[in-house]
């Protein structure tokens, strides 16, 4: 949905009552959450340079760019392929949307991926680059999917790319030039393992030693954003001494490729088939046959895993942000029907009970906001402070965090976006209004790049690898903020800070209770979102604290916001439900009597 001219309401003889539709404005300016998030974590001399960029791209969004999406989301231009042409050559061509290739142009034009690595505001770049993906990503038609893997790949290169490899693949992937900017795949998931990424079957032949060349076949089973100029991807790497290879994924390396050679044609890739797919219906997403697909090895063989979790831990970060828009959007429609829709004698926002279910929906809005810049900020923090000991926490956190925010932010933000949809009656069901979109590629956010339940195991690989220092140091700085803010205003804050200090005991009292490792694994998801709950509410707790600080004018809302998070009942819900007892029962509720685990 974009700016549009509303018809005055009119009753006709032919068709009754017209609805004014509701209409978006600027969405930059009308935001008062972003806003005040930048507010408070960037410096003002920064702000104040990036702010005009801000606004105008607000206001692109819902115009020439909002245009660009509805174009790839009409069935009629969705993704399609051509195996044979008329000559039964095998030519593989997929067609997409115009509109699909001028989000790739608006892209690079916009600096959404360059502005982070240009780093021309140092550790503020990042927040920047987000401000922009944030508010491009609800019109984008999930042109989102192919820049968070190209960001997570250009970062990968800056990792752990040769000086060629920088040289040739970097700058495209960073450039501003729509003629230059490339965009990257990103492959792990096969048939045999989605999740579990060490059951690969594809397998990596070295064809040329002296040029780190290797020869990739095998079949990828999901390859989003197909139409990328290269990808990135895990094979099981060949000893080119013994012939054999290490199974699990310690037998997986990392490697580029170009999907195409330099005369044009595919780079040894047959598009099996297009996915049929619930959503992000304009994305490309395909069944891959690789057989000697061109490829260098990138990192260490064998280190496969650790070198793409670079790639994941920045499209986790994407993933949480894409459903923190999807419901900014919809509430955004959601609370302009408000103003324009009656109901029972009175307009929808002057209902308290329609009133109250928004502002249930403006609170999740905020945690999960507050979650994800976090995320963001400290991702910009890690890339450019100096190598010392802050820096090192700095990684311990957001190695911690990134799970916690994909995990927790996915989940209650799509509850959310299907609520806001209700708030649209019937008319939020309807494609036309866009709700519908944002919530079918909001499911999506909860599923690629690990499910729930592979992020609340990542919580636990962290807590596990760092023998628990990872949750002791989550607890020092968010303890930390909570000592900050109250000192700004003990009498203000101290009812939520309590409540706070009260769920770290109830984490704590899991982590010792855990006494086997079965409680342990079974109640990864609900430690995670607890995580999320407390984070949440120290992140609104700080912005509380700021707004009292600065006299800002959203201190009521801030205030209110955080008690209410705090108060919730579901805020200090127990959640040392798993035992042993427990895990025997589940197995016996799903799937009857006779069933063990
Ligand atoms: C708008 C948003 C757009 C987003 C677009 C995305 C579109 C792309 C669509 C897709 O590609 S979807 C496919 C995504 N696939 C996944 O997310 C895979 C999900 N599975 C996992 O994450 C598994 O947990 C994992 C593959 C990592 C399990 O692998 P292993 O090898 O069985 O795990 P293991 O043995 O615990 O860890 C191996 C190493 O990796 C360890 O390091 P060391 O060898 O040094 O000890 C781990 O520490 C490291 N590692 C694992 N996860 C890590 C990590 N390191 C850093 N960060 C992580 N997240």
């Amino acid at each position: 949905m974009h700016r549009s001219q509303p018809p005055t309401p009119q009753a006709t003889a032919d068709t009754g009552f017209l609805q004014d539709p509701p209409q978006l404005i600027n969405q930059y300016d009308d935001d008062l959450v972003l806003k005040n998030i930048l507010k408070r974590l960037l410096p003002e001399d920064v702000l104040r340079t990036i702010e005009p960029d801000l606004h105008q791209f607000g206001e692109r969004v819902i115009n020439d760019i909002a245009a660009m999406g509805d174009n790839v989301e009409d069935p009629n231009n969705h993704p399609r392929l051509k195996q044979y042409d008329a000559w039964c050559r095998r030519v593989d061509e997929i067609t997409v949307a115009q509109g699909w290739k001028d989000l790739n142009d608006v892209a690079a034009e916009e600096g959404l991926i360059a502005i982070a690595y240009e780093r021309k505001f140092q550790e503020y770049s990042r927040i920047y680059q987000f401000a922009k993906q944030y508010l491009y990503m609800p019109s984008s038609a999930m042109y989102s999917c192919p820049l968070s893997m190209t960001d997570g790949a250009a970062r990968v290169l800056e990792l752990i790319g040769t000086d060629e490899m920088k040289k040739k693949y970097f700058t495209r992937l960073t450039s501003r030039d729509p003629k230059k900017f490339w965009t990257s795949g990103q492959w792990m998931t096969e048939r045999p393992g989605g999740s579990d990424v060490g059951r690969t079957e594809t397998q990596a032949e070295s064809i040329d030693p002296q040029n780190n060349k290797w020869s990739v076949s095998g079949f990828k089973w999901f390859s989003s954003a197909t139409t990328a100029d290269m990808t990135m991807l895990l094979a099981r790497t060949i000893d080119p001494q013994t012939n054999t290879v290490v199974q699990g994924s310690k037998g997986l390396s990392l490697y580029l490729a170009e999907m195409r050679r330099t005369d044009g044609s595919l780079n040894g890739v047959q598009v099996h088939r297009l996915k049929n797919k619930y959503g992000t219906k304009g994305l490309p997403t395909a069944e891959l046959q690789l057989s000697g697909m061109e490829a260098y090895m990138l990192g260490r063989p064998g280190r496969g895993v650790p070198n793409i979790a670079s790639i994941l831990n920045i499209t986790r970060i994407y993933a949480a942000l894409g459903v923190v828009t999807g419901l900014r959007r919809s509430l955004a429609i959601a609370k302009s029907f408000a103003s324009r829709r009656q109901a029972f004698g009175k307009q929808l926002d002057k209902l308290p009970l329609h009133v109250a279910t928004l502002a249930e929906l403006e609170i999740i809005l905020r945690a999960t906001s507050q979650i994800s810049f976090y995320a963001v900020a400290l991702l910009g923090r890690t890339e450019c402070l100096p190598d010392n000991d802050e820096r090192k926490e700095d990684f311990q956190m957001l190695r911690f965090v990134t799970p916690v925010a994909k995990a927790y932010v996915c989940k209650i933000g799509l509850n959310a976006c299907s609520e806001a949809m209700e708030a649209l009656g019937g008319q939020g069901y309807m494609e036309e209004i866009g709700v519908a979109r944002l919530l079918r590629d909001a499911q999506v956010n909860t599923i690629w790049e690990g499910t729930t339940n592979v992020l609340a195991m990542d919580v636990l690989r962290v807590l596990r690898e760092t023998k628990g220092q990872a949750l002791q140091h989550f607890k020092k700085v968010l303890s930390q903020k909570v000592a900050d803010a109250l000192n700004i205003s003990q009498d203000r804050l101290k009812g939520a800070a309590a409540k706070i200090q009260q769920a770290f005991t109830i984490i704590d009292r899991f982590i010792q209770n855990a006494k086997s490792q079965l409680p342990m694994e079974v109640g990864a998801r609900q430690l995670t979102f607890a995580l999320g709950r407390v984070l949440a509410a120290v992140l609104l707790l700080e912005q509380a604290a700021w707004a009292i600080q600065t006299g800002n004018s959203n201190c009521e809302s801030d205030l209110i916001a955080v008690n209410r998070w705090c108060n919730d009942p579901a805020f200090l819900k127990d959640i040392i439900t798993a035992t042993d007892i427990s895990v025997k029962e589940d197995a016996v509720i799903v799937f009857g009597s006779h069933s063990k685990l």
